[in-house]
């Protein structure tokens, strides 16, 4: 009897389970099988989602990247039995105007590159087979932000699709493609929280009566709270408003992350399930201070982290999840409490791990550099604002919406005449007004941010910095303009200007190659050695000005900007981790200072291939070594060489490398350990032992060629029994801010442009005191003198690219006395900016060494590299 009581009993819950559990609603993904062209291109390929079109040609030597119409197409097949049910679709992204064709139909159009959309498909969808048809385009569109920025507006489906099937009636998922739960937290005190939880429903069948029930559960899965309401004769969108309270709430912090869930469910007359979902929030209180900085749950927090990209190097912006959720991780392990998701909404797996891991947060809508003047202009932009709002709603690492990066620094709406610059304002004033008012209106909870660029004084002319409740400050003393020293000046002006607002250093950041270093480093050199300075030189400002909330670097990653030259064309290389997120040494730097210690690194731990000219018998370089711990050791190849105290998070030790594998060996006194391998290439003294050398000529610059697993070290001058130039000077690109130690131009036809950026101009020779026998010789040029291709950068404030004109530069070269080049104008032969690398076979004979004459007769010879590598 008990055995089939037991066994009644056990049916009955699990009768109540699968009326409880059933998934009512249900979602597949449709990413796989697509046929994709350009519209007017007969080359078809299939693709999955996520794809762009622009991943090759956004990296080429050509400039610009196909912005235009791309079609994707296939038949989606439905087993499903569609009676009592409403199909959608949900594009988590697509960039930037998609409209939808199903069998024949227009189903849906949508514009925006960065927030997710759904289109009803019920009306035009049936079981078996349907045809998709998804027009895509990504041109330039003056109604739709962004304008024109410093990144690449990759084309295509770059987020994953899914079919959404959901009961007639369900909990909304076409308001503003959210979850269509709204929950806040507007009391919060150690005993209790009140949760207020909003649900949009759409009614497509009408009921007499429909009751919405919420579960709430801890973070350890505990029902906690329960609340129920009917709803008599819903609306077609009928918003249900209900509260409840949670005791004794575990808060959401950055250290100990505690998520809340609810279980949101429509049920029939009788208790049955209709639909269900599940939220997460948590629970937490923060508030930003102008005077005091940002606080979490009443406690102050400095907010440190950085900016990120969501492109990936060879993906454009097409990335699986995981590699979403791996950046969130990589920002964490460096003690990262802050993300600024710029300059649009991401991956909304990007919140989901801030919330888990507990990462601050704010996310923008992509309005950047100007507005656009087109009618629809400032009804797009709230509609993003809102569809950003409604879909991140209930992260509770959300803390400040954002719009308008850096609107007032292209000036060309009113210096082109077309208006005066009070109208102009008027109109980024009136466009900022209506973001504001939306984002304010669809979330009272969060304050609203503004991240300017350093020209305070515009924002304060317009304003523009009246309006939000934050103001950011993309910063960038030391790179673009001015010096380090003078970041807390400028920013003790900017809280001066605007007392009552609180603020944020929303940028900070310097450019890095990293296969570029340097012992002796200059801004704009484009090495890691340089961002290093740089960011140890903004870290303590950052942490003592009080009234700051905090900083975010600029970036965390390498990222796509098709437009740029410099060291790495086509990509902005501010990012402490590079393009596939290999970190440089300034991301080991906030590591050793924010992160979880114990952590030990060994500098340039990527800079595997190392070189220099031996001395003395030694070739002593500088290793920096980053830290949590008070002290640490380097050894080298098994020899100690010495116990250092760190401080802030380095210690430097100088390192007498020896040719071949160099072991280095680091221990932390809080037991952490690191080991780097290196290749060292040493140059030697004693000349008739030479092998090779590769040489940049014209700086101070080493650079890594990984593809070649080469060293090139900076040049020398001549010296007896050695090697190095005679006469010249180093190559400045002249700008009106100054001169720069590097050029900017994309250089045509190589990888390794560092090689062609800088160079020695009006040298007479370059001499090797070489043993007898046969050698290459590798000449590198480019004509760096041209007219400059595109506009300067707006970012580099007041600082323009001056052309030197087309000079005239025609020049021959001799080897040991034989003319090997003559009369060469490269600009002529190759066009400016151009690759051009010259191989000579030469015999040394009779104890003569290499001697390479440079002989002018029309402006000045140059020499951008020189390789000598000895072949027998
Ligand atoms: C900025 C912009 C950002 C750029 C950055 C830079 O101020 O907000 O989009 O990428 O400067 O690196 O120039």
């Amino acid at each position: 009897m008990m055995k089939s009581l037991h066994i009644v009993s056990a049916f009955l819950s699990y009768l109540v389970c699968l009326s409880v559990t059933a998934a009512p609603r249900y979602e597949r993904s449709i990413n796989d099988g697509w046929t994709f062209w350009k519209e007017g291109d007969a080359v078809k390929e299939t693709v999955s989602f996520p794809h762009t079109w622009n991943a090759e040609d956004a990296v080429d030597d050509v400039p610009g990247y196909y912005r235009g119409t791309g079609w994707y197409e296939r038949t989606v097949r439905i087993d499903d039995s569609l009676d009592g049910k409403k199909v959608f679709v949900r594009f988590e992204g697509a960039n930037q105007v998609v409209d939808l064709y199903v069998n024949g139909s227009h189903a849906g159009n949508h514009k925006g590159g960065y927030t997710a959309f759904v289109f009803d498909v019920s009306d035009c969808i049936h079981a078996g087979d349907n045809s998709f048809r998804i027009k895509v385009d990504n041109s330039h569109n003056e109604g739709i932000p962004p304008l024109g920025a410093d990144f690449t507006f990759f084309g295509g489906i770059y987020r994953n699709v899914s079919l959404v099937f959901v009961p007639e009636n369900h909990i909304s998922l076409e308001h503003y493609a959210s979850s269509g739960v709204y929950i806040t937290t507007p009391e919060v005190s150690s005993e209790q929280a009140s949760v207020q939880i909003e649900t949009h429903l759409s009614i497509c069948r009408p009921e007499k009566k429909l009751v919405l029930e919420h579960q709430v559960f801890d973070p350890e899965g505990k029902q906690v709270a329960v609340i129920r309401k009917s709803i008599k004769k819903p609306s077609a969108s009928e918003v249900v408003k209900m509260a409840l309270a949670v005791p004794d709430p575990t808060l959401w912090d950055v250290d100990s992350p505690g998520l809340y869930s609810v279980v949101t469910r429509l049920l029939d007359k009788k208790g049955g399930v209709i639909d269900s979902r599940r939220n997460t929030f948590g629970i937490r209180t923060f508030r930003f201070d102008p005077n005091k900085g940002f606080f979490l749950n009443g406690r102050h927090i400095k907010l440190i982290g950085t900016n990120r990209h969501q492109d990936y190097l060879g993906k454009g912006n097409a990335l699986p999840d995981e590699m979403h959720v791996r950046d969130i991780r990589l920002l964490k392990d460096m003690g990262g409490n802050f993300l600024r998701i710029s300059h649009y909404p991401q991956d909304e797996l990007i919140s989901d791990e801030c919330d888990r891991l507990g990462i601050l947060t704010c996310t923008e809508i992509p309005v950047v550099n100007r507005i656009g003047l087109a009618d629809d202009f400032t009804s797009n932009c709230v509609n993003m604002a809102r569809e950003m709002v409604y879909q991140n709603y209930n992260h509770p690492s959300m803390v400040a919406w954002a719009y308008m990066n850096e609107v007032l620094l292209d000036n060309t709406p009113w210096q082109n005449g077309d208006m005066s610059k009070e109208e102009y304002y008027q109109k980024v004033t009136d466009c900022a007004g209506a973001i504001d008012s939306a984002l304010r209106e669809s979330d009272p909870s969060r304050p609203t941010m503004i991240p300017c660029d350093g020209d305070r004084k515009k924002y304060k002319e317009s304003g523009l910095g009246k309006i939000p409740d934050i103001l950011g400050f993309n910063l960038y003393h030391g790179w673009y303009y001015s010096s380090f020293d003078k970041l807390g000046s400028a920013l003790d002006k900017i809280h001066d200007t605007f007392p009552g607002k609180a603020l944020i250093v929303s940028e900070y950041g310097a450019d890095a190659d990293s296969r570029l270093h340097s012992f002796e480093p200059e801004c704009q050199d484009y090495t890691c050695d340089y961002a290093l300075l740089y960011h140890k030189s903004y870290i303590p400002v950052i942490l003592e000005k009080e009234y700051l909330s905090g900083g975010a670097v600029w970036n965390l990653n390498d990222f796509h900007s098709e437009a740029r030259g410099f060291a790495v064309p086509h990509f902005n290389c501010k990012g402490i981790t590079t393009s596939d997120r290999t970190p440089k040494d300034s991301y080991w730097l906030y590591k050793a200072l924010f992160g979880r210690s114990p952590f030990i690194r060994i500098g340039g731990s990527d800079w595997k291939i190392r070189g220099g000219q031996e001395e003395d018998g030694k070739c002593i370089k500088p290793v920096e070594v980053f830290a949590s711990a008070q002290e640490v050791e380097l050894s080298l190849n098994g020899q100690s060489l010495g116990t250092k105290t760190v401080k802030e998070g380095s210690a430097l030790f100088d390192v007498p490398f020896i040719d071949g594998e160099n072991v280095l060996e680091a221990q932390g006194s809080d037991g952490s350990a690191d080991l780097l391998r290196i290749d060292f290439r040493m140059i030697p003294q004693d000349m008739s032992q030479f092998r090779e050398i590769s040489v940049l000529m014209g700086t101070r610059r080493y650079f890594e060629d990984r593809s070649g697993g080469q060293i090139w070290i900076p040049e020398q001058e001549y010296r007896p029994e050695s090697w190095g130039y005679i006469g010249g000077e180093r190559m400045y690109q002249q700008n009106s801010g100054g001169p720069r130690p590097a050029f900017e131009a994309d250089i045509i036809g190589t990888d390794l442009d560092p090689l062609f950026q800088t160079q020695r101009a009006g040298l007479d020779a370059f001499r090797a005191d070489i043993p007898d026998g046969r050698y290459f010789v590798y000449l590198y040029f480019a004509d760096l003198t041209g007219p400059f291709r595109g506009k300067p950068m707006l970012y580099d404030i007041g600082n323009e690219t001056l052309s030197s004109g087309e000079a005239e530069r025609v020049f021959s070269v001799s080897i040991n006395g034989t003319t090997v080049l003559s009369e060469v104008n490269i600009a002529r032969e190759y066009g400016y900016n151009t690759a051009v690398v010259q191989r000579f076979p030469v015999e040394v004979e009779n104890g003569s060494g290499l001697d390479i004459g440079f002989i002018k007769s029309k402006g000045i010879p140059v020499l951008n590299a020189i390789r000598i590598i000895r072949v027998q």
